[in-house]
């Protein structure tokens, strides 16, 4: 009988409070950036915390928030990034400043969970996150294409960069495709490619290259790591297949990318390199090969000394063709 009268009630909330409900979910849209039309968010009027904890309960969401200075109550179904903890406001969860006015503090009930992403209005990259306050390293939603947002990694202890591709454990398959090269994959919080769509369009404005290297302990390498850094990085778009523009070089140990000036993109499927054969299939990645290559960063991961010649990810300029690194961190940034 009383759950009768909840369910009766709250529909009748709604619909007295229509006007109120879609203020309500303006403002919160606002201030997280929810995707339009996610079946797994919801958002509903409820007039306490027992009522909104009943409906998110039905809607089957693992967590969810109350609202309580305008009776708004969201639920998460599937998700686990719009977590915090109980008693925290929301400008602690999205870390950093915001620019709406209402300030709300979260009451939590459900299941806790630690991971967050950082969400804020629109910024184009890191750099434009990090010029805003945000200094602590981590996953942030970026729009760098002017219609389309994207998670990526962002680097701010060495100042706001973009992190467009990672290699850590060998969790990835980097062996990939065409499309997959354009739009992109991974986990950002692993490993993971950027897009090159997206570094094409982060490119518009003159860049910074940094990529950071690593060996296995193990292999007793000297250098243990090593950087190249370049101030010149340029990607065109697709109708000229991405082909790269790198100088300006300076690093540890050697230069392996400036032989892959002017080249177009190349991947198992789309052959754009300067030799009769696919270099993308012969050397297990997809790159700016020319025929074929001194850098093989999206190479297999071989782990260490290897004798697979050239199909690792190699930094030839440094430890030659039968060594695959450990870790790559490719990162870049506009010019201040
Ligand atoms: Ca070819």
């Amino acid at each position: 009988m009383l759950l009768i009268f909840v369910i009766i009630h709250s529909f009748g909330t709604v619909q007295s409070l229509g006007n109120e409900f879609a203020t309500s979910f303006f403002e919160i849209e606002k201030v997280f950036q929810f995707p339009k039309n996610d079946p797994s968010l919801f958002l509903i009027q409820a007039k306490s915390l027992i009522s909104c904890s009943f409906h998110c309960q039905k809607l089957n969401s693992p967590s969810f928030y109350y609202f309580e200075n305008n009776a708004t109550c969201f639920c998460c179904s599937g998700h686990d990034n719009y977590t915090g903890e109980e008693g925290q406001t929301d400008n602690e969860i999205i870390h950093g400043k915001r620019t709406e006015t209402v300030s709300t503090t979260y009451t939590q009930v459900g299941s806790l969970k630690t991971k967050r992403i950082h969400k804020q209005p629109e910024p184009i990259d890191c750099l434009e996150l990090f010029q805003q306050g945000y200094t602590e390293d981590g996953v942030y939603v970026i729009k760098p294409t002017g219609s389309s947002t994207t998670d990526v990694w962002c680097d701010m202890t060495n100042g706001g960069w973009t992190v467009i591709q990672r290699r850590q454990d060998g969790s990835e398959d980097f062996y990939r495709n065409w499309e997959e090269y354009k739009q992109g994959f991974g986990n950002r919080s692993g490993e993971y490619w950027l897009g090159l769509e997206n570094i094409h369009h982060f490119t518009k404005s003159n860049s910074s290259l940094n990529i950071y290297m690593e060996t296995f302990q193990k292999d007793n390498m000297n250098p243990f790591s090593a950087f190249a850094e370049y101030s010149i990085f340029k990607i065109n778009d697709e109708s000229d297949k991405y082909r790269l523009t790198v100088g300006g070089y300076h690093g540890s140990c050697g230069d392996s990318m400036s032989p892959h000036n002017n080249c177009q993109f190349s991947t198992k499927d789309n052959d754009n390199d300067d030799r009769t054969g696919n270099c993308a299939q012969d050397y297990g990645g997809a790159w700016w090969y020319r025929s074929c290559h001194t850098a093989n960063l999206n190479g297999l991961y071989l782990n260490g000394v290897n004798t697979e010649n050239s199909r690792g990810i190699n930094w030839y300029y440094c430890w030659g063709f039968y060594y695959s690194l450990k870790n790559v961190v490719m990162k870049m940034r506009r010019d201040m």
